[in-house]
């Protein structure tokens, strides 16, 4: 490789990025730390990730940045802020996370990561990076930490001192050793806001969460969400933000507008009409969510979810479209989560759609939720 100025292309690298819309570019050394390694291997032992395929094959891979690009030597840590508000949905209005508001976000951080990447690649001579973001084994939060990109918060996201951490991360690895940053020496204190906010207690309070009790986490599940959780969802449909949106460096952010880089999420993305979300269908699900960060588990999740905030409203008008959603819908979880909704809400028209369509049903688990709606107004009890 011809000789580079490492100075030179940190700088470049840095100035692109910005230029593009990120908030901040730090550097680190791509070496593998056994800190990190064994953080994430801690954690998935504990069943922290227990929805997710990690085990301790993976950790290795992740704290290791030479797995995606041999003989790696450093890793470029980006931040990109994303538009924050606290939205208040009307009734029978859900409630999405933040990040969704921006689209895709992996198309549009991977075109700004290859856009810096090709620069350094047109300065170095030759192709010396690669470029990650969400998708692949790397540990993005630890990485960025280690670059002093922000600190991990007790919610276990990175906060930014420049943008808080309503921020995307994205890393360009590259085999150019470039000039590392130092971590910030800085952690949330004595601020436990996060930890009493978080309505599914998934937060630990030791920088550590039960990923499996995360609202974003059960609302992206393809499976039954369980019964014990789906009272604590509340209205959210798609993520939460809960934890983030009472920590002090985003409320000061967001209130002074630091935050908002750019357009808010419109309200159709932020709070969806719950009952039209029910009823998607295949090609207002294409046109609407596909091509969103919501749309990469399919529209009958999206439904399922719908039918959980429905039933958490305990709005009687939303009784004629659970009803039929447990009467028409074809997929089973819809139709299950929609039992379980019509036994929250529990009026004596939820009660009745229950009871007629159970002669009909024929899906076992369905039976089994409308069964298990059915049980506290069955002769004798309440
Ligand atoms: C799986 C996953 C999830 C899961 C699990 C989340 C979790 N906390 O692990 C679920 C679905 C719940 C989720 C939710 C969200 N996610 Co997510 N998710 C991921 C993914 C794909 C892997 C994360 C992972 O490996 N988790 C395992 C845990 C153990 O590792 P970790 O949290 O990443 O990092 C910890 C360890 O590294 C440890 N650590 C690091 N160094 C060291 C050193 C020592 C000595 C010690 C002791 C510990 C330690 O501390 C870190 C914090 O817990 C990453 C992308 C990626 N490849 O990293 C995005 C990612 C973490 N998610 C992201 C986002 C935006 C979110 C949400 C905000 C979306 C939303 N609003 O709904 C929420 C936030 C919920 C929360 N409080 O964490 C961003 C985070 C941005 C940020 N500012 O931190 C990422 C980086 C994607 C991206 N490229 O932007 N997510």
């Amino acid at each position: 490789m011809p000789a580079f100025d490492a100075a030179a292309i940190k700088s470049l690298a840095r100035e692109k990025a910005m230029s593009l819309g990120a908030s901040d570019v730090r550097v680190t050394s791509a070496g593998e730390t056994h800190g990190v390694q064994q953080a994430l291997s801690e954690s998935f032992t504990r069943g922290d990730l227990a929805t997710w395929p990690y085990d301790a094959a993976y950790a290795a891979k992740a704290a290791d940045p030479s797995r995606i690009l041999e003989g790696a030597r450093s890793v470029i840590c980006i931040a990109v802020p994303y538009a924050a508000d606290a939205a208040e949905p009307l009734p029978l209005q859900g409630r999405v996370s933040n990040y969704v508001g921006s689209g895709d976000y992996h198309a549009r951080v991977k075109q700004l990561l290859l856009d810096v990447a090709s620069g350094i690649d047109a300065a170095a001579g030759s192709s010396v990076t690669a470029v990650a973001c969400d998708t692949k084994p790397i540990a993005e939060r630890a990485f960025a930490a280690r670059a002093g990109l922000g600190w991990i918060g007790k919610h276990t996201n990175l906060i930014s001192p420049v943008s808080g951490s309503f921020v995307f991360l994205g890393e360009i690895v590259t085999t150019l050793e470039l000039p590392p940053d130092q971590p910030l020496r800085k952690t949330c204190g004595s601020c436990t806001r996060c930890i009493p906010a978080c309505p599914t207690g998934a937060l630990r309070g030791d920088y550590t969460i039960d990923a499996t009790r995360c609202i974003a986490d059960l609302t992206q599940r393809t499976d039954a969400i369980p019964r014990a959780m789906r009272p604590l969802i509340g209205t959210w449909v798609w993520g939460c933000d809960i934890c983030q949106l009472v920590c002090p460096p985003n409320s000061v952010m967001i209130s002074t507008g630091i935050v908002v880089s750019e357009g808010r999420p419109p309200k159709e993305t932020s709070t969806p009409e719950l009952v039209e979300l029910l009823q998607l269908r295949s090609s207002a699900f294409k046109r609407k969510y596909a091509r969103s960060a919501m749309g990469w588990r399919g529209g009958a999740v999206l439904r399922r979810n719908a039918a959980v905030a429905l039933g958490n409203s305990l709005d009687r008008a939303a009784v004629p479209p659970l009803a039929e959603a447990l009467r028409d819908d074809p997929h089973p979880l819809v139709r299950s989560h929609s039992a379980w909704a019509l036994g929250r809400i529990g009026s004596p028209q939820a009660v009745s759609a229950l009871k007629q369509h159970l002669r009909i049903e024929r899906d076992r688990d369905v039976r089994a939720e409308i069964d298990a709606a059915l049980e506290p107004y069955a002769a004798g009890r309440r």
